[in-house]
This record gives C-alpha cells, structure tokens and sequence, in this order.
C-alpha cells in the first residue's frame, strides 16, 4: 500500500485529490490549517472507503512546523511514495501600483516557499529509496500572464520553473515529477482571493461550466498510476468553454 501527502487537503483540489486516493485503497496525509476540516475529512475517509488517514495541521509557510510535521512521521507513514504539492492561493487582484504588499508576501510564502519548504522536508526519503513521484498544481496563470494577476501569475510561473528543475535534479536518482495546471476549477479559490466577497466570487464561474475538483483529481490520479518507465510532465487542463485566460465562452454562446 503506497503513502500518499496532499498539502492543501481541507478544500477543492487538495481535498478531492485525497478522496480519490483514498478510495482507490492509498495510506492518504491530510494537510492544511484548519484542523476541524482536516478531522471531518479524516472521518470521512475513514467511514466511507475504510482507508488508512493521518492529518497534520500546519501552515506550510512556515519552516518550523514543516519540518516538525514531517519529522513526527513514523513506521510506513514515513514512506511517502507521492507528493502533491496543492496548497496555494491568490489573494487580492489589482494592478501592481496599487495591490497590497501582504497580499503579495502571502502568495510567495505560501505557493513558492512553501512549496520548497514541503519538497526539501520529503525529497531526500525518495532519493533514499530511489522511488517517488511529486506532483506541483500549477495555474494556466503560470503559462500565461494576465491583467491584475501580476504576483499570482509571478507564483505560478514560479511553479513552473520548479517542476522543470525538480524534474532535472531528481532525474539520477528516478522520482518522478508532474506539472498539473488547471483552468478555471469551481472551489473556495475565489473566496479566498477576493477576501469573503461571495457575491464576487460566485460571478467568476457564473455562465460557465468550469471543471469540479473531481476533474483535476482524476488527472493526478491518471499520472500516478502510469508505469514506472513513464512520467507525464507537464498537463494543461481546463474547461472545455476556456481556451486560455483569455479566450473564453459562455455555455450559451
Ligand atoms: P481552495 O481555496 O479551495 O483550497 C486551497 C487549499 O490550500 C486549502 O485546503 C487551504 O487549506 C490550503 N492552503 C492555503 N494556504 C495554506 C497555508 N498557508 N498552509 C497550508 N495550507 C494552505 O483552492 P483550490 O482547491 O482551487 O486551490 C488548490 C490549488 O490549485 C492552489 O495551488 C491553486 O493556486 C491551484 N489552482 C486553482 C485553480 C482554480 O481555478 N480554483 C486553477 C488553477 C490552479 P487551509 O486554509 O485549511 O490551510
Ligand atoms: C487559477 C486560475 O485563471 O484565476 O489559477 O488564474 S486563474
């Protein structure tokens, strides 16, 4: 039974990607910050699919708890087979003469820095074991650059680049390294990013069928299942009304 670590499991993506992992018999770590979340998932899990689940609450910015919640793994928790690097957000949208600086501090820390923090913590067991397959949830913001996605974007090109280096530097030592970057998915990433305002967030996905949280998990799931002689490198997905961030139709048109 493979050890699989999703950061970012208390919501959308992070939390559809543990489900399905679950299901399909995976030994699955929860993580995120809110505790309450991550034990109601962790129930979940349990009852319906009777799967083996652990929850670590810590804020992935910072360093210490990483590394104290990597550390606490013991017996075959220890063995993470598959990294899913998810937990990220954006925070605020406006141009760069007038965006908050905390909203900027927030984005880096969290997609970029915590991000290096989770894979610098577990990488060096999969160089160990010459096995192990991370997987980075890019954006389409990280191929493209859009108007007032300015630090967003900067995060997710960030991702981008590495996935690529990940990918370069483990190669020797046979992990696997996927870049998953998804269009429009319909999860609290817009709650989030425009602070609370529900009746704003809900206008981004009204009139469209954006992809559900299923849909990338499925896509993750696909990746992780490849034979140990293939990887899938870089997956682009989005809904089929959205061709990229900038071209895109509403159902009915
Ligand atoms: P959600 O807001 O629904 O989920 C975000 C998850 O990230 C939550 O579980 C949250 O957990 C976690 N998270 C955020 N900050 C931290 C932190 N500091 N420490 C630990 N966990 C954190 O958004 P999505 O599911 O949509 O986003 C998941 C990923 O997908 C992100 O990287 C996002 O950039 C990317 N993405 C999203 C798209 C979309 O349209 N929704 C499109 C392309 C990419 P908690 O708050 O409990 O800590
Ligand atoms: C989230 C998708 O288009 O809002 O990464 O940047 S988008």
């Amino acid at each position: 039974m493979k050890t699989v670590l999703v950061t970012g499991a208390t919501a959308g993506i992070g939390e559809a990607i543990a489900t399905i992992f679950a299901r399909a018999n995976y030994r699955v770590i929860i993580t995120g910050r809110r505790k309450e979340r991550l034990q109601n998932l962790q129930d979940e899990l349990e009852m319906n699919y009777g799967a083996q689940v652990l929850s670590l609450c810590f804020d992935v910015r910072k360093r210490d708890e990483v590394n104290r919640a990597i550390d606490s793994l013991t017996g075959d928790w220890k063995e993470v087979e598959i990294l899913v690097n998810n937990a990220g957000l954006a925070m605020g949208r406006d141009t760069v003469d007038k965006a908050e600086l905390d909203d900027w501090d927030t984005m880096i820390d969290t997609n970029i820095k915590g991000l290096l923090y989770i894979t610098r913590a577990l990488s060096p067991q999969m160089v160990k074991r010459k096995s192990g397959h991370i997987f980075n949830i890019g954006s389409i913001a990280g191929k493209e650059t859009y108007y007032q996605g300015n630090v967003y974007c900067a995060t997710k090109h960030a991702v981008d680049s590495l996935t690529k280096a990940m990918r370069i530097d483990l190669l020797e030592h046979n992990v696997k390294v996927t870049g998953v970057c998804p269009g429009i998915v319909e999860t609290e990433f817009s709650l989030v990013r425009y602070k609370g305002d529900a009746e704003r967030a809900k206008k981004i996905y009204e009139g469209y069928h954006p992809l559900r949280p299923r849909d990338v998990a499925e896509v993750v799931f696909f990746a992780a299942t490849r034979p140990p002689h293939v990887c899938l490198n870089d997956i682009v997905l989005t809904p089929t009304t959205q061709a990229s961030s900038f071209y895109s139709r509403k159902n009915n048109q």
